[in-house]
């Protein structure tokens, strides 16, 4: 044999192992005999360098560090699930996928465990890995190729003969870290005077998120494949056909998946899953619980963040107790003042937690809270930590009713709290904590995205009264912050660069940085597409234009009015354009023809595909929705329309061909 041909059969080899250790989980050989193989042929490849090759098993080590992440849009939205959070919500799922189909029938799931990792997506060309990515905002996600290459558990190549593999296939899944890996690596990391992790999902996140991929390929990361994006070339008709072929293709796929027969199966899969959840090897915090048939799913449709023939079932919270130190106040940057309670750390669902809020005196009240006192703490969602409830048993002689204090804990102003809300604000605009909280918000990475400009800078320029507002951050100059406490000369070039980089921004991630109460994230993104990405027109707007627009309602439209009528905050935002900063316009400015109409795609379409489609409606004003109803204004059919035809025939609907629909557009 050759030494090419050689070179192949170990890889091929090699490979063969992996599938039995990580998707059969069933090895063959002992880990020394598979670490005996892979160093035959790296010895092999390191004397025949030309016979490597990106798919070879040696290739999964790391490349040298990249200077920060590309971006890769997913062809089709990642999205999240709905939440259910008992097994009432379950069932009310369930009803309303009943009340949707029109009949009572048994609906046949597929469930298994939801695990506490990172989303990810891998995209194969002809049987190749060729690149994956993080779920991202859903729609663009990071390029972390060079990072899941490393992972031994995902495939380079398919499991097939590159001819029968599908043209394109895109497969979904979730990198997680093992409980036993997590605490070796947490061992690992204190041996090496190293941060140790808080929880196994950080430590994976932080892995696959390292610049340098040899560091990720030293981390323990494991993967479980679930979900189908774009597949070329093959069809399935269930889920549980598609995970069976995934299986086979290599993909390591969760053994606790199971197919359920009707709701009452689904939920005691659910209840026995929470009930064995510490004795998995991995962290889970509920199960999935999905429709099985692929018909049915499409007949169901999805809303605008998730489908509506899937629910994540979540598990109660895990509970701990610790004692409360001390309460403290705290200045958000709407001038809110918040009770914290300072709590001995206590591991709560494997995160340390010291810091617990405790939202307001009302809440304080209810519960009855006290220093001194021992609590019940957990983790909602298993994520942000609050009191359960005090444990009166252990409440020590001499504590006394704890009652917020009326003057900020900040600037000394009075707190005001109006009649019928919970919440006290503090009434000086110029408090110091609230000009911190407000420029802590303009740079976050959602918003203006200013690299080097942290919490420590910030309490430094706003105390030594550098910058007052956010505008303030653009006039700042590199002798200014040199003269800050350690602050080199470098850093503060670097910092100024990074403020000047963020000036030409979009008009969503500016909207989003001004902190305008009750417009988040995606708010910004609903006025930048209404506003076609005209601020001064946003500047002018009133309480009637904003309220004709889908998700803005009365309270929203109030605040955004509220907020153009301070003088300061349209002096802020002016200064902002004069000292650089610049909208680029990403709307697309096309004649808003589809305002207020709702489309559905059905059926294969020839020269667009269902996702572009959508594209085309909504840039032009419109909806598109999954399923057809009496909402809807017309029906797009391509060959083969199905049930989606059907039913717009029955309702009346206009159902146009795609020529026609392309012809609209014209
Ligand atoms: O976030 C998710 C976790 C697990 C999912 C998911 C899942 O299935 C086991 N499935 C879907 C369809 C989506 N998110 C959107």
């Amino acid at each position: 044999m050759n030494i090419r041909d050689n070179i192949q059969k170990l890889r091929n080899e090699i490979n063969e192992h992996n599938y039995r250790y990580y998707v059969l989980d069933d090895p063959l050989i002992s880990d020394v005999e598979y670490d005996r193989l892979f160093k035959k042929l790296q010895n092999l490849e390191k004397e025949n360098p030309n016979f490597i090759t990106p798919d070879s098993p040696t290739q999964r080590v790391g490349a040298p560090p990249l200077e920060g992440f590309g971006n890769i849009k997913h062809r089709i939205p990642m999205q999240s699930l709905a939440n259910a959070m008992d097994t009432e919500e379950i069932l009310a799922f369930h009803d309303r996928l009943i009340r949707r189909l029109g009949e009572q029938r048994i609906i046949e799931y597929i469930a298994e465990p939801k695990l506490d990792g990172l989303a990810v997506e891998l995209v194969y060309e002809n049987g190749k890995f060729v690149n994956g990515s993080t779920r991202g905002d859903g729609t663009t996600g990071e390029n972390i190729t060079r990072n899941l290459k490393t992972i031994r558990a995902i495939p380079l190549a398919l499991r097939v003969e590159a001819h029968s593999a599908p043209a394109l296939l895109e497969v979904r899944g979730e990198v997680f870290i093992r409980k036993d890996d997590f605490n070796k690596l947490n061992k690992q990391q204190e041996t090496n005077d190293k941060p140790v992790f808080a929880n196994p999902r950080n430590a994976a996140a932080g892995s696959l998120r390292q610049l340098d991929s040899s560091i990720t390929a030293k981390r323990p990361l494991s993967i479980f494949c679930y979900q189908a994006g774009v597949i070329e070339g093959i069809s399935f008709e269930t889920h549980s056909e598609f995970l069976k072929e995934l299986k086979n293709w290599g993909f390591p796929v969760n053994p606790e998946i199971k197919i359920l027969k009707g709701i009452a199966e689904a939920i005691t899969f659910h209840s026995d899953l929470e009930s064995r959840r510490n004795s998995l090897p991995y962290e889970i915090d509920g199960s999935v619980i999905k429709v099985n048939n692929y018909a049915l799913r499409e007949e169901l449709g999805v809303r605008s963040r998730s489908p509506r023939w899937a629910i994540a079932g979540k598990f109660k919270a895990q509970q701990e107790t610790s004692v409360i130190e001390d309460i403290v106040l705290s200045v958000g940057r709407t001038g809110a003042v918040t009770p914290v309670a300072k709590l001995m750390p206590v591991k709560v669902g494997g995160v340390v937690v010291s810091n617990v809020t405790l939202h307001n005196q009302d809440e304080i009240d209810r519960k009855d809270i006290r220093v001194g006192d021992t609590v019940l703490v957990q983790r909602a969602g298993d994520v942000i930590p609050q009191v359960v409830k005090v444990i009166l048993e252990k409440r020590p002689t001499n504590t006394q009713p704890f009652k917020m204090s009326n003057s900020c804990p900040e600037c000394n102003h009075d707190v005001f709290r109006p009649e019928g809300e919970v919440v006290a604000r503090c009434q000086n605009l110029s408090c110091p904590a609230q000009v911190k909280r407000r420029i802590e918000h303009f740079v976050s990475k959602n918003a203006m995205d200013i690299d080097g400009v942290g919490e420590k800078l910030i309490d430094q320029l706003v105390e030594k009264k550098l910058i007052n507002s956010v505008d303030d951050l653009f006039s700042l100059t590199v002798h200014q912050l040199s003269e800050l406490e350690r602050m080199a000369e470098k850093s503060a070039e670097n910092t100024i660069n990074a403020i000047n980089n963020s000036k030409t921004t979009t008009f969503h991630r500016f909207v989003h940085a001004l902190g305008i109460r009750n417009v988040g994230e995606h708010g910004a993104k609903v006025l930048e597409k209404a506003f076609a990405g005209n601020i001064e027109k946003f500047m002018k707007t009133n309480i009637e234009d904003l309220e004709t627009i889908d998700e803005v309602g009365p309270i929203v439209a109030e605040t955004i009015v509220t907020f153009w009528l301070d003088e300061t905050n349209v002096n802020i935002v002016n200064n902002c354009f004069e000292l650089g900063v610049v909208l680029e316009n990403n709307q697309k400015n096309l004649d808003q023809i589809f305002i207020g109409k709702t489309f559905v795609f059905t059926g294969s379409l020839e020269t667009i595909t269902r996702n572009e489609g959508k594209e085309i409606v909504e840039d032009r004003g419109g909806r598109s929705a999954g399923s057809v109803s009496s909402k809807t204004d017309y029906v797009v059919a391509g060959e083969n329309a199905g049930s989606k035809l059907k039913k717009a025939e029955e309702l009346g609907i206009p159902v146009l061909t795609e020529s026609e629909f392309m012809d609209l557009v014209k």
